[in-house]
């Protein structure tokens, strides 16, 4: 594996969870394959926990690591081609990116959404930089468009955790006051429309994500409806993502507390347990008493981030 942007890259689904079952049993069972081997992360924005659990893994692989946030301490960078440079920023992205590639051998990018354009958001135009110019396997730590690591962990979980063979799994928009990007629940529709689950999205009108995302997958306006015997609740807030108005791409639409997922919202479930990528607003996207619940997983998911990250690694290192 060369790259590491959406679950085509990953193949097999159920080699990947058995994979990751491995590395859970014993973590550092590969702790030699990375030695003298340099993993760079490079933050363009805010993070806690791929910060913390793609550098452990790193380091299960027995890898040096360099975390750099870009946005501090580093020169400020021109990412558009053409520019004259005669204003604040000191670098282009054109000669930073293989410069830094010089000295790693595993390339790790964060660069969200921008919602500047969203022909450069879903063409994702940073990370394909680093893709084409940095010559080393590179990996998202959430782009414009997808976050991975973070639906691998996701669906680690819901493997973990499923008390059928194929567990009826919603994806639900909550509100949030903030404009959010659509990685998450996009990556996340990547995922499960590979997974064997039933997979249903449910969204007020005007939150359509995209096609390439929601391929077969059932869209239910009725919150109710598609919570209705569901065995897993995965909530998480996006702006806009411009489908069916283009001039409304990354704007927040509706600020309605109804989608809050709550414990009335809970019982119409069966029993079903509740994810969050995290990190996540209380009593915005969820309730203080359906996070705090034993029916919460958003601890363990968390956790399998490492294993996630662990396994993504090693599949890239292997390919050096
Ligand atoms: C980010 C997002 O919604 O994409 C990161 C989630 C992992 N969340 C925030 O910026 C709050
Ligand atoms: N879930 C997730 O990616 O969290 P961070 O933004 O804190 O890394």
């Amino acid at each position: 594996m060369r790259t590491f942007t959406n679950v085509k890259d990953i193949g097999d689904l159920k080699v990947a969870l058995a994979e990751a079952q491995e590395i859970k049993q014993n973590r550092y069972k590969y702790e030699t394959l990375g030695h003298h081997k340099t993993c760079l992360l490079i933050f363009f924005n805010n993070s806690l926990r791929t910060r913390l659990s793609t550098q452990k893994a790193a380091r299960n692989l027995g890898m040096d690591v360099i975390v750099l946030d870009i946005n501090q301490g580093a020169w400020k960078l021109e990412t558009e081609r053409g520019v004259v440079m005669d204003g604040d920023k000191s670098e282009h992205l054109l000669e930073a990116i293989p410069v830094m590639a010089n000295y790693c051998d595993v390339i790790g990018v964060r660069s969200f959404a921008r919602f500047e354009s969203r022909e450069d958001d879903y063409t994702e135009k940073i990370l394909n930089q680093f893709i084409k110019y940095s010559g080393k396997p590179v990996f998202s730590m959430e782009a414009a468009t997808g976050h991975p690591l973070q639906a691998f962990a996701d669906l680690i979980t819901i493997e973990e955790y499923k008390r059928k063979d194929r567990p009826k799994v919603v994806l639900t928009w909550a509100p949030h006051p903030k404009a959010l990007p659509q990685a998450v629940p996009n990556s996340f529709a990547d995922w499960m429309n590979e997974a064997d689950v039933d997979f249903v999205i449910t969204h007020p009108h005007g939150y359509e994500l995209d096609p390439k995302f929601v391929r077969g997958a059932k869209v239910e306006y009725d919150q109710k409806k598609a919570f209705e015997g569901a065995d897993f609740i995965y909530a998480k807030n996006w702006a806009c993502p411009g489908v069916t108005t283009p001039e409304d791409y990354g704007k927040v639409l509706c600020k309605d507390m109804s989608w809050t997922v709550d414990t009335e919202h809970m019982s119409w479930t069966n029993n079903a347990y509740f994810l969050h990528c995290l990190p996540v607003r209380r009593n915005m996207i969820v309730t203080d008493d359906v996070i705090e619940a034993p029916t919460s997983l958003v601890i363990p998911e968390a956790a399998n981030r490492e294993i996630s990250a662990t396994v993504v690694l090693r599949r890239l290192l292997e390919s050096l």
